[in-house]
């Protein structure tokens, strides 16, 4: 086998390559590399990353995280937070990921690879919201190749926290008997619970009371964010009733042995190795979160060059991000029926690009898309290419124009009607 004409893996349901021929890769030279991390931002470029050797450093280590949830838990911002640069697209609309997404971060000789995967979803609900396949595969794939299931709950939401998704129970229990894989629970958005006390409740009903074999216990609980709570003022007994809740709680657990195999309630997870409840949106507990990956890292060469971030195509970085923005601007489910199509892509001498992009849509929204005086497109451009700017690391010129096309007759655009540029600042 040829391995430079090896592709770099995308863990995608599409082209899954499996990580024991990745590793072959990784047979080169064994020093300590400074590491620039970049993202391509043309396809030329992105074809020649991919065939970048695998550079090891010395001692290698590695890990392979499969952050999983609800639709809306927080799992892209997550992501983007532990590989501190933002990749994948966040929206408060459901369903703005879509297939997996690779985040890498490296710190000495350890390369984390998250995979930040489409929200949850039964196979009924893709059907009726003619969603992708990949909504249901690529999240099997994640939890099979990952060496941690890191379920992600959001905590604001009531029937996140009163029991975990039969979905992710399914997953947890497909894996338990698997030694080389573990699984932990993340209890996100806790900036938006009021009584920070009731996080123990929600913990003792998702864990069943048992986390990593014990008794839910203040060591399995992440004592530096209840700590940085305490600090805010208003719950200064709350490690005294912790103290008497735990107590409690030693006296009355079923303590299950790591081993056994467990059958779920149908509400929590009796098999979580640790919970961490963290605030992704505002960075709260997130170096914790990391630091607990790299200590949990394998004596396992790198998976990738270590100037990689992600190996996401930059052409669909460009459209995530402007599908991205339609998603926040407009409140219906207007952009989901959006198609994006680039029409110019160049980079000049110093790096800086220069894109032209249609966003078609079907013919009864393009006033919307516009909006008055251009205002709604103009908004689309700045924030696109606000993001693409801090995704790419340069100045960004945009101009996208906006087209429709009448549903029944498919994709191609018929009619055109408005172009709106705004130039580089
Ligand atoms: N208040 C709050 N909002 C959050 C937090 N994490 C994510 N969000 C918001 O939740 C929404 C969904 O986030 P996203 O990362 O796209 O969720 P995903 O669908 O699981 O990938 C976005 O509006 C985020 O800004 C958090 O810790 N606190
Ligand atoms: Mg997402």
């Amino acid at each position: 086998m040829n391995l430079s004409s090896m592709k770099i893996p995308f863990y995608s349901s599409k082209n899954f390559i499996h990580p024991f021929i990745l590793k072959r890769l990784g047979l080169c030279s064994n020093r300590n590399i400074h590491y620039e991390r970049n993202i391509p931002k043309t396809l030329d470029e992105f074809k020649q990353f991919q065939f970048k050797p695998n550079e090891q450093p010395e001692n290698a280590r590695s890990l392979r995280i499969a952050i999983i949830g609800c639709p809306n838990a927080g799992k892209s911002t997550l992501m983007n937070q532990l590989i501190n640069w933002k990749i994948s697209s966040v929206s408060s609309k459901v369903h703005t990921t879509r297939k997996n997404v690779i985040g890498i971060y490296v710190e000495n000789n350890t390369q984390l690879e998250f995979i930040d995967t489409p929200g949850l979803v039964s196979r009924k609900h893709m059907l009726r919201h003619k969603l992708e396949l990949s909504f249901i595969n690529d999240l099997k794939i994640s939890a099979q190749y990952a060496d941690i299931i890191a379920i992600i709950a959001d905590v604001s939401n009531r029937r996140e926290r009163s029991r975990l998704n039969p979905g992710i129970l399914d997953i947890l229990q497909q894996y338990q008997n698997d030694e080389n894989k573990q699984s932990l629970l993340i209890l996100n958005k806790v900036d938006k619970i009021r009584d920070k006390r009731s996080l123990l409740d929600i913990i003792s009903t998702l864990t069943t009371g048992i986390v990593d074999g014990q008794p839910v216990s203040k060591s399995n609980v992440d004592e530096d964010m209840l700590r940085a709570e305490l600090k805010q003022g208003k719950f200064d007994t709350l490690f005294q009733r912790t103290e008497k809740y735990y107590n409690y709680q030693d006296k009355n657990a079923e303590i299950q042995s790591k081993t056994d195999i467990v059958v779920h309630n149908g509400i929590g997870w009796p098999k979580f190795s640790r919970i961490f409840m963290i605030s992704a949106l505002h960075d709260d507990g997130i170096e914790q979160l990391r630091n607990y990956f790299i200590q949990k890292a394998k004596e396992k060469s790198w998976f990738y060059n270590g100037n990689v971030v992600t190996i996401q195509n930059p052409k669909q970085i460009i459209f995530d991000t402007i599908r991205e923005t339609c998603l926040e601007l407009f409140n219906q489910e207007i952009p989901y029926n959006f198609r994006y199509q680039i029409v110019m892509w160049e980079q000049d001498d110093i790096g800086n690009l220069y894109l032209v992009v249609d966003i078609l849509c079907p013919e009864k929204f393009l006033t919307l898309l516009i909006g008055p005086k251009g205002l709604n497109i103009s908004n689309i451009v700045k924030k696109s290419r606000e993001s693409l700017s801090n995704i790419f690391h340069c100045d960004i010129s945009l101009k996208i124009a906006a087209k429709s096309f009448p549903l029944k007759f498919g994709l191609k655009p018929l009619k055109f009607k408005s172009l709106d540029v705004i130039r580089k600042q």
